[in-house]
């Protein structure tokens, strides 16, 4: 509906700048996740924000299920201004900098507040990492907190021996290794074949994705674990950017100002809708155990560690910028 919608109103856009003599410009924007995805529905609206703002003077394309261009090469795409936008999970970025992977850090920032405080910490270090890149980051959103489904229910970390774990990111890569198990890096696309093709036995990442990826078909439990909330960025070419007028650009930062606050809430929203979806379907959803909390937090800890040896002091800053913002609400 929504996307008939938006194609609707680009063909009445089209007629009138075509009576109105007028040149829209237009942008691509690729992002890897589906239509049914709240992230996908956000940036939709972020998109027709700017459509009605501008009378049509700015339209964006938005691609999406890495229809147009593959996850990985959304962000090189977007630098060589093949297309203008683009969205990615901001975490696979992490092995340029340890910088990209601080939203998925255990025990940092597992709740929306502390999650939106992080963000807000290290918004101007990933800023100054993408202008070097000539890209400028619109906003960001999180996926809900991440969990662990299994095929059993999870009550210590000695299950992971021998587990095949499918994961979004490295670090959470490295936190399955912490836990003794074997993880796979698979994009959220690529879920349903890894488990009916027993690839992988268990995956990590959050309701939302479980419930886009129907994780009833291959799993029973969902142990809600609250890790983190790791993030999409959505960002653009500098280039494209400047191109436009003073006016169209003011509309641009205005309506990513305003994805950025819905999608937040969008996200909340959603990880309560897909918690029920995914009950409603027969998973049975558990907080961790003592045991299992304990095994995780350990874990978790080493993760932290490893992290902050390899990130530099800019990270370190980054972190203290954080504590601070916390220690002053
Ligand atoms: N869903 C995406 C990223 C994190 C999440 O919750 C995924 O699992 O790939």
């Amino acid at each position: 509906m929504r996307t008939m919608h938006s194609l609707a109103w680009l063909v009445a856009l089209g007629s009138l700048s075509v009576t109105g003599g007028a040149m829209a410009a237009q942008w691509n924007l690729a992002t890897p996740y589906g239509d049914a995805s709240f992230h996908t529905q956000n940036t939709q609206q972020f998109a027709e924000d700017i459509a009605q703002a501008t009378d049509g003077d700015l339209i964006i394309n938005v691609h999406s299920g890495g229809s147009l261009i593959a996850h990985d090469q959304i962000k090189p795409s977007v630098r060589r201004g093949t297309v203008q936008a683009g969205e990615i999970f901001l975490s696979s970025l992490s092995n340029e900098s340890p910088i990209y992977e601080v939203d998925t850090l255990p025990g940092l920032a597992s709740s929306y507040e502390d999650a939106y405080d992080l963000w807000q910490a290290s918004k101007p270090i990933i800023t100054q990492m993408f202008a070097k890149e000539g890209l400028m980051p619109l906003y960001a959103v999180p996926w809900p907190a991440q969990g662990i489904y299994t095929d059993f229910k999870l009550t210590d970390a000695s299950q992971f021996k021998g587990l095949r774990v499918r994961a979004p990111n490295i670090n959470t890569q490295r936190f399955i290794e912490n836990l003794g198990g074997l993880p796979t890096e698979t994009e959220e696309a690529d879920i349903p074949t890894a488990f009916s093709t027993g690839r992988v036995d268990a995956m990590i990442t959050s309701v939302s994705t479980g419930e886009a990826m129907a994780a009833w078909d291959y799993v029973s439990n969902y142990t809600d674990a609250q890790l983190w909330l790791p993030k999409n960025i959505v960002f653009v070419n500098k280039r494209a950017f400047d191109r436009l007028d003073d006016e169209t650009q003011q509309a641009v930062l205005e309506a990513a100002k305003k994805a950025e606050r819905r999608g937040w809430q969008a996200s909340r929203e959603d990880s309560a809708a897909s918690a029920k979806a995914l009950k409603e379907h027969g998973i049975e959803i558990s907080k961790p155990n003592e045991q299992l909390a304990a095994d995780l937090q350990a874990a978790g800890k080493s993760l932290f560690a490893n992290w902050q040896e390899r990130a530099g002091e800019r990270a370190q800053k980054l972190i203290e910028r954080y504590r601070e913002r916390q220690a002053a609400e």
